[in-house]
């Protein structure tokens, strides 16, 4: 039994990780077990239901959207090592300490629709280094490639923390005393599957490369892929990657015409790019339909992406789809 407190100085040291990113690393997981508490009691610690308030994506939030929000902000706030932050629930990025090393930018509870209704819910983190010179939005609008690390957390029949530091992946499970402790090192996501992911409600809104290919896979084994595929949709992120994790699969998020201004429903700073990183260190693959999800330069912390990852070879020909249209 290795407790994520063990394994951690022993991972720093075994890689030359920088001590102060693993600290970042220990203060976000300590905020998620106190996040696990407030989700697991649900309605018996009163945190269910609306917020009553908007985030800056228009969003109506949850109760435990804010509350998960607060619980991170002040852990991170309290960590020297933390220069800033940045939240899918703030409007704009919050400073915290001036010498730290580091940006956090998270998704608080991914999957609220899914909060009420007691399913799988999580929490998604992205750690960057801070650039030199003034904080400002800026500093946070860094590709993908550049996270010193990333992770999530999934508040599922077992809690578990899934995270890189860019030497491997590791997947920790919470004991009876609130302990994370390693179950599981380096998954690997196989190249092929049979398995995809996507709310099919929104077919006839899918640019025409995303409907042949979902045609394709639905046709099953006499047609152009010549294989029988299952379809699973739980409507949370972070249970959906990691299922592709463990299992293999893709999952899709793509863009839509009923507002082509908008690249996709998913944010690229706190949502794809934490998970992207996972699947490349997993042996897997992400992107837009277009180019490498680690590749895309942000524009904006908020800023939407088309999202397609998992098993390679169909991130591959998802995307040999879209070059050909
Ligand atoms: P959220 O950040 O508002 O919770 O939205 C993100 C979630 C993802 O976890 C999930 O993949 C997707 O939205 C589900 O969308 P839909 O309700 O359209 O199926
Ligand atoms: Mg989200």
């Amino acid at each position: 039994m290795t407790t994520l407190a063990q394994f951690l100085p022993q991972h720093l040291q075994q890689h030359a990780i920088p001590a102060e990113l693993g600290s970042v690393l220990a203060t976000v997981a300590a905020a998620c077990i106190d996040i696990n508490a407030k989700v697991r009691l649900g309605a018996l610690s009163g945190v269910l239901g609306m917020a009553g308030t908007g985030n800056v994506q228009g969003e109506d939030q949850k109760k435990l959207d804010v509350i998960a929000n607060d619980m991170l902000i002040a852990a991170l706030q309290a960590d020297a090592n933390v220069a800033g932050l940045a939240s899918e629930e703030e409007d704009t990025f919050v400073a915290a300490h001036p010498d730290g090393g580091y940006l956090v930018l998270f998704d608080p509870l991914d999957g609220s629709s899914n909060i009420d209704v007691n399913i799988s819910v999580g929490t998604i983190f992205s750690i960057l280094p801070k650039p030199e010179g003034a904080l400002d939005t800026q500093s946070f609008l860094q590709k993908g490639s550049a996270q010193a690390g990333s992770g999530y957390v999934l508040y599922g029949p077992q809690t578990q923390l899934v995270f890189t530091l860019k030497h491997g992946v590791f997947v920790f499970t919470l004991n009876e005393q609130n302990e994370f402790v390693l179950t599981q090192e380096n998954p690997q996501v196989p190249a092929a599957t049979k398995e995809f992911a996507i709310n099919m409600s929104n077919r006839r809104h899918w640019l025409a490369p995303m409907q042949q290919y979902i045609d394709e896979l639905l046709a099953g084994d006499t047609g152009p892929r010549g294989k029988n595929y299952n379809m699973r949709w739980v409507a949370s992120m972070v249970a959906e990657i990691h299922r592709i994790l463990m299992r293999g699969g893709v999952f899709m998020y793509p863009q839509d015409t009923r507002d082509l201004s908008k690249p996709g429903k998913l944010r690229l700073m706190y949502e794809a790019n934490p998970m992207s990183l996972i699947m490349a260190q997993a042996g897997g693959a992400a992107g837009n339909a277009v180019q490498d999800m680690l590749d895309i330069q942000p524009e904006g912390l908020h800023q939407r992406v088309a999202v397609v990852m998992g098993s390679a070879e169909e991130v591959a020909y998802v995307t040999r789809l879209h070059a050909q249209a």
